[in-house]
């Protein structure tokens, strides 16, 4: 079976999206998701000019061959560009290899190692009390686990705080936004809104909260202590993570569990970490860690250390990702839980998914591959939208870490 077109879609059903096609001589093709938030067109590039022209002619089933070849026959390795352009590839071949077969990914990753996926959705609030709303509004969907984001007395926006018109994070601006960032009114208030939210909701529910890279390791020490009365299930990213042996002074503070990894994509950005149990949840997305055959390495690795994976699983990462995500899950012994904001009406339009939500958990379907038709008109109907991230910066200007 030939790889006979490798085929690069921008689509923008309210985000963008970078979807990738291979398709065989034999009429079967499989997607990808290449989507990289903010920087889409330098993927295209990539995967156009780079990629799909070595790719024509060869064998689809060799998938770890192919993974070598983009891989480690390139002097250029690694990188988000890179790596999520080999994902997307990757992906692409896991699904032509099960629809061969006739089987829903899972079963060729050695089956289901559980009935199904445990999710977590995220809940924000301007103030606690609105948290607490949000939270128990998820809980009554049937999630047993929420991420809580809240807003900070006297900032005008924060992240991951979507309350009452603001956006997310947002990237949807044609030039980057700027937002402001104060850690003390932030070490001091979360904690608070931790307290409020698990008093008002009881212990049984599982409690996350996003750093999202902007503490130093001493704060991020102190933060995680102050969390551990109201037991959150983890706290993500609570430092820019180039520096692999700070998080060892965070651990030696706090029993606080630390997730990190969204903004990793190989296996070398955790193998240390991994090793020296200084992560306790991996969170590298299927599609920019190198796909699943790269996954499955770093899972295989993390499980030797206890440390559990946990996939990122926001928005901007496709439905194809995320039914690999689901697919992946349910295969690997060391799952810990998976990330799902969910997607609006017009991302569903474009992608129809086998795999589904029901009461907080996850279902992969019965389709063979990995389960998502996308629609190619989607490229004229939601044409790509130039967007980035916002940049942050302290009151004073200086810029801080996103
Ligand atoms: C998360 C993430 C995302 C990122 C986004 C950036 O935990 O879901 O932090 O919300 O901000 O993926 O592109
Ligand atoms: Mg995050």
């Amino acid at each position: 079976m030939k790889i006979t077109a490798v085929k690069v879609f921008v689509c923008s059903p309210g985000r963008n999206y970078v979807t990738v096609r291979v398709e065989t001589d034999e009429g079967i093709s499989g997607l990808g998701d290449a989507t990289l938030n903010g920087r889409e067109k330098s993927v295209v590039s990539y995967l156009c000019d780079h990629v799909a022209p070595c790719l024509i002619g060869r064998d689809a089933s060799r998938i770890e061959d192919t993974w070598q070849y983009l891989y480690r026959g390139v002097y250029w390795r690694r990188g988000p560009v890179t790596m999520v352009s080999i994902g997307a590839i990757d992906l692409a071949l896991w699904d032509i290899k099960a629809k061969v077969a006739g089987l829903p990914l899972y079963q060729l990753l050695g089956g289901k190692c559980r009935d199904h996926v445990r999710a977590y959705c995220h809940a924000f609030g301007d103030d606690a009390p609105r948290l607490v709303e949000a939270t128990q509004a998820a809980m009554d969907e049937g999630f047993t686990a929420v991420r809580l984001q809240s807003g900070l007395r006297g900032l005008e926006e924060n992240y991951g705080v979507a309350d009452k018109g603001k956006r997310y994070e947002p990237a949807d601006a044609a030039l980057p936004r700027e937002m402001v960032w104060d850690t003390p009114i932030y070490l001091n208030q979360m904690p608070r809104v931790f307290e409020t939210v698990r008093t008002a909701v009881g212990e049984d529910v599982a409690l996350l909260h996003d750093v999202h890279h902007r503490l130093s390791p001493m704060e991020a020490a102190r933060l995680g202590k102050d969390l551990e009365p109201f037991r959150p299930f983890w706290m993500e990213d609570p430092l820019p993570c180039e520096d692999q042996d700070a998080l060892s002074l965070v651990r030696t503070h706090t029993t606080t569990p630390i997730a990190v990894g969204e903004v990793f994509n190989s296996i070398h950005d955790c193998n240390r970490l991994i090793a020296n149990q200084q992560l306790d949840y991996l969170r590298v997305a299927v599609s920019h860690g190198g796909g699943i055959t790269a996954l499955r390495r770093m899972a295989s690795l993390a499980d030797l250390h206890h440390v559990r994976m946990a996939c990122h699983g926001p928005s901007d990462v496709s439905p194809v990702a995320m039914a690999a995500s689901v697919h992946f899950d349910l295969s690997v012994p060391n799952f810990g839980i998976q990330e799902f904001m969910g997607y609006p009406p017009e991302v569903r339009d474009v992608f129809a998914c086998s795999h589904e939500l029901k009461k907080g958990f996850l279902y992969a379907g019965d389709t063979p591959g990995l389960g998502v038709e996308f629609r190619e008109d989607a490229v004229e109907r939601y044409p790509y939208k130039r967007a980035f991230l916002p940049v942050t910066r302290l009151r004073d200007g200086t810029l801080w870490d996103w």
